[in-house]
């Protein structure tokens, strides 16, 4: 190399030391990951099971009170996220449990929440003053800013999915929450109000304001989901990738139940077979019932009820049912905030 050339890099060198000085950076050394022909998540699939979380959660249901934990609950952590610890990029699952006799004390916070219940009957959910009861299938919404507490006064440990947004609202860094000074609520609301009132889903109370942007239901029950697959009956194909999957949703607005949660529940026939589908929108499966196995990506995961599976965004999934009856996946995603921002796509696939 001339002098002049390497003159010359040594200028160069030095002006990009500089712009660090100046608190600048080259776009050009940037682009490509700052503008991504398609995303790309840090999350990979992964697949939890029931099982297993329960025998977990049961030692230590053993060895701590709930006074301690706050909220006994083991997280799903997925490889690809674990510091700080998260499901996929905006979204969280967690297996709570709660024993007879104990009371999960009322607090609220900015991230919007749901559980989905899978085992035990008896433990309510004060929401906003609103006692909520909780039976297995039942979805219990908790959206932003709502008290809640969780008590048990049946008998039998009860056992539920938690799905939050808690990985979305900390990537905005807008968490804000906080401890009531009580072990539990008032009730001032009577219990389960609010799915009463909706009950119908096409006749929504005239005489109530409609405030926040979440669905008011507390509780869209397992007997109103289960009476509407049956009113379906077993003859149509539905989704090619789902089923025949069914929106939950918010009765003011026919949209998601949550700004930032969309919840979902599909019927799949007896040896389904889906076709391969993604989406630009972080996805979590929830088995209720019946077993069976889904692709996603590169990893096949065989999963049997109370098991939850994780399909990171533009990743392909298509799921498989054993053959001898139907199963019921329950799931939840990001895509509210991604259609509203302008940015949901989909595609579908043969094979
Ligand atoms: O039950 O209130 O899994 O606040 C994470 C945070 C459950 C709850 C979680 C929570 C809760």
């Amino acid at each position: 190399m001339s002098q002049e050339t390497t003159q010359v890099g040594d200028n160069v060198a030095s002006a990009y030391e500089e712009l660090k000085e100046i608190g600048a950076a080259p776009l050009w050394r940037f682009y490509g990951n700052l503008f991504r022909k398609e995303p790309l998540s840090q999350a990979v699939p992964y697949h939890w099971s029931y099982e297993r979380f329960r025998r977990s959660i049961e030692f230590f249901t053993g060895v701590m009170s709930l006074e301690e934990a706050e909220r006994r609950v083991l997280m799903m952590v997925n490889p690809g996220l674990q510091d700080p610890p998260a499901t996929l990029t905006t979204l969280f699952a967690g297996l709570q449990t709660i024993m007879p006799g104990e009371t999960a004390r009322p607090h609220r916070h900015t991230s919007n929440a749901f559980r989905f219940i899978i085992d035990g009957t008896g433990a309510t959910t004060t929401v906003n003053g609103e006692v909520v009861e909780m039976r297995p299938g039942d979805l219990l919404l908790t959206p932003g800013w709502h008290w809640h507490d969780h008590v048990h006064a049946g008998d039998g440990p009860m056992y539920w999915l938690d799905g939050l947004d808690y990985p979305l609202v900390n990537l905005l860094e807008g968490s804000f929450a906080e401890n009531l000074d009580a072990p539990r609520q008032e009730q001032t609301v009577p219990t389960g109000l609010s799915s009463r009132m909706f009950t119908h889903g096409r006749l929504n109370p005239a005489f109530l304001t409609p405030a926040g942007q979440s669905s008011p239901i507390g509780n869209y029950s397992w007997e109103q989901t289960q009476a509407t697959f049956d009113a379906i009956g077993d003859d149509l194909e539905g989704s090619r990738s789902d089923g025949i999957i069914l929106d939950y949703v918010n009765p003011w607005t026919g949209g998601p139940v949550m700004p930032t949660i969309g919840c979902r529940i599909a019927r799949l026939r007896d040896g389904f077979v889906g076709q391969a589908r993604r989406t630009s929108s972080n996805m979590i499966f929830h088995v209720v019932e019946g077993s069976g196995t889904t692709q996603v990506g590169d990893h096949s995961f065989t999963w049997q009820r109370g098991d939850t599976i994780a399909v990171p965004l533009w990743t392909w999934y298509r799921h498989m049912v054993a053959a001898g009856s139907h199963a019921t996946l329950f799931s939840y995603t990001d895509e509210p905030v991604r259609r509203s921002l302008g940015f949901f796509r989909e595609e579908t696939r043969e094979g």
